[in-house]
């Protein structure tokens, strides 16, 4: 081929755009920007996950501490910690009224001295009760749970990633309705009361919605959660997640329709977190789908699974984890791989050096925000709003728009607002308002009227 190919002409990435809008004020030169890292892969899995923005997490038991070959392993590979049993009612309400953080005061301590940071697991269960709580029934059992939520929230504040606020409140089988417990008969609104609890008393921590058997789409308990975070969401209780439990056995084997249910519940304009994972006979295929399937869903924050190696498995006969003793299993090897092999940037093909070409408005202040609808019913509808950074790390941000129709609030998560007539402005959360270059965030809301979706402007301090 004497000639070179002629290419057609590639849209500009967003990054290349910002680039070119910093030549023009600056010298207009051509700039050539990686637009990801060349870097090597990443060698544990903590730090793999890390790449694309996600942790990869384990249950610690505060008993084996003093063991030095877990906690090696647990200290070198996780960024994420749950404790296994010690942040339970059981564990930290033994008497009513009287807290105990002991235990859970030394994996909290553990992992926050070894750079990870913390899942709390869990607020209000019908197992692990205290012989207390169990005796316990309607408006006491329901103030006992609220004050249960408050003491142990309060000790935690601004310390926890996200709380595991309700576990395991729906039936098995096929009526896709509640479990029967001590604390569904106190009336069927008490799990949005134990939300509402937990958000005034740390907002800051994500809240989740946590249980099994919800991993495969078609079954009825998935889609009874399912509804249930739809309908909080379109009624305004808060919740941020919903986590999967993904205990994988023959029982409740992994189906290829898992990622249809991550990315169904992350539509609602929740994040998901996969929370116990384990996988019967750790198989090394099936560990790697569970991972991809998280990767292939932004909203899909992290994985955790329940425990380090199969020894200290509450399943250790189906050695269903990631390392036997001291060694690193082949389904080890798989997640590591699929980790490294999520790109952050999901265009690898070079492109051609671009041309500065004058670009009317730069973005201003160094992120802007753009303004999706994810759902609409009757009467309202659900946003998803992405904060993007431009070609220099931000720490702050404020998104504004006014809205064309008498649109209202009803509910906004992972973000702080306020209202003025019809002007919206929202403030990055506690944990979100740092960006990196090329970044970007997302809050949602959901709102009364007629879907909408303005253009909004968006500035960093
Ligand atoms: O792994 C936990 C085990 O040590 C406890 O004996 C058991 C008691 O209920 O709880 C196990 O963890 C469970 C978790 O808290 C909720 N989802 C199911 C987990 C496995 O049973």
């Amino acid at each position: 081929m004497g000639d070179k190919a002629i290419l057609p002409p590639r849209p500009l990435k967003r990054s290349r755009l910002l680039i070119a809008a910093a030549g023009v004020i600056g010298v207009a030169i051509a700039v050539t920007v990686p637009t990801a890292p060349a870097g090597a892969a990443a060698s544990t899995l903590g730090a793999a996950a890390a790449q694309s923005g996600r942790y990869f997490g384990t249950a610690i038991s505060a008993g084996r501490l003093g063991d030095s070959q877990y906690t090696t392993i647990a200290s070198r590979e996780f960024n994420m910690v749950t404790a296994e049993n010690e942040m339970k009612i059981d564990a930290t309400e033994p008497n009513r009224g009287q807290f105990n953080f002991t235990n859970g005061d030394r994996v909290y301590n553990w992992a926050v001295q070894n750079g990870k940071r913390v899942r709390g697991h869990t607020l209000a269960w019908h197992g692990q009760q205290p012989g207390w709580m169990q005796s316990l029934s309607g408006s006491s059992l329901r103030q006992a749970m609220i004050d249960h939520i408050n003491g142990v929230m309060a000790h935690y504040k601004g310390k926890i990633y996200a709380w595991d606020v309700v576990n395991e409140a729906f039936a098995d089988g096929n009526s896709g309705g509640r479990r029967d417990s001590n604390l569904q008969r106190t009336g069927n609104d008490w799990i949005e009361v134990a939300f509402r609890t937990a958000r005034a008393a740390d907002p800051a921590a994500k809240l989740c919605y946590n249980d099994y058997n919800i991993d495969n789409w078609t079954w009825a308990k998935t889609q009874g959660v399912y509804n249930m975070v739809r309908d909080f969401k379109q009624r305004g209780v808060p919740i941020d997640c919903v986590g999967l439990q993904s205990h994988f056995n023959s029982g409740s084997p992994y189906n290829s329709n898992y990622r249809t249910t991550i990315s169904s519940f992350a539509a609602l304009g929740v994040d998901v977190q996969i929370t116990e994972l384990d996988i019967q006979g750790a198989s090394p295929t099936t560990y790697a789908a569970v991972t991809n399937d998280c990767l292939a869903v932004p909203r899909c924050a992290g994985i955790t699974v329940w425990g380090v190696r199969d020894q200290d498995s509450w399943r250790s006969g189906d050695t269903p984890l990631l390392f036997s003793g001291g060694n690193k299993k082949p389904a080890y090897d798989a997640v590591l791989n699929a980790l490294n092999a999520a790109n952050p940037n999901p265009d690898p093909t070079p492109t051609p050096t671009p041309t500065p070409t004058p670009t009317p408005t730069p973005v201003p202040d160094g992120c802007e925000a753009t303004i999706t609808t994810t759902n609409s019913w009757q009467g309202g509808f659900q946003s998803t709003v992405t904060v993007r950074a431009g070609n220099a790390p931000i720490n702050g941000w404020t998104v504004r728009w006014t809205w064309p129709g008498g649109q209202s609030i009803s509910s906004l998560w992972n973000g702080q607002h306020s209202v003025s007539g019809s002007s919206v402005t929202v403030r990055n959360a506690a944990y979100n308002g740092s960006i990196a270059a090329g970044g970007s965030t997302t809050f949602g809301f959901t709102a009364n009227g007629t879907a909408a979706t303005p253009t909004a402007t968006c500035t960093s301090p």
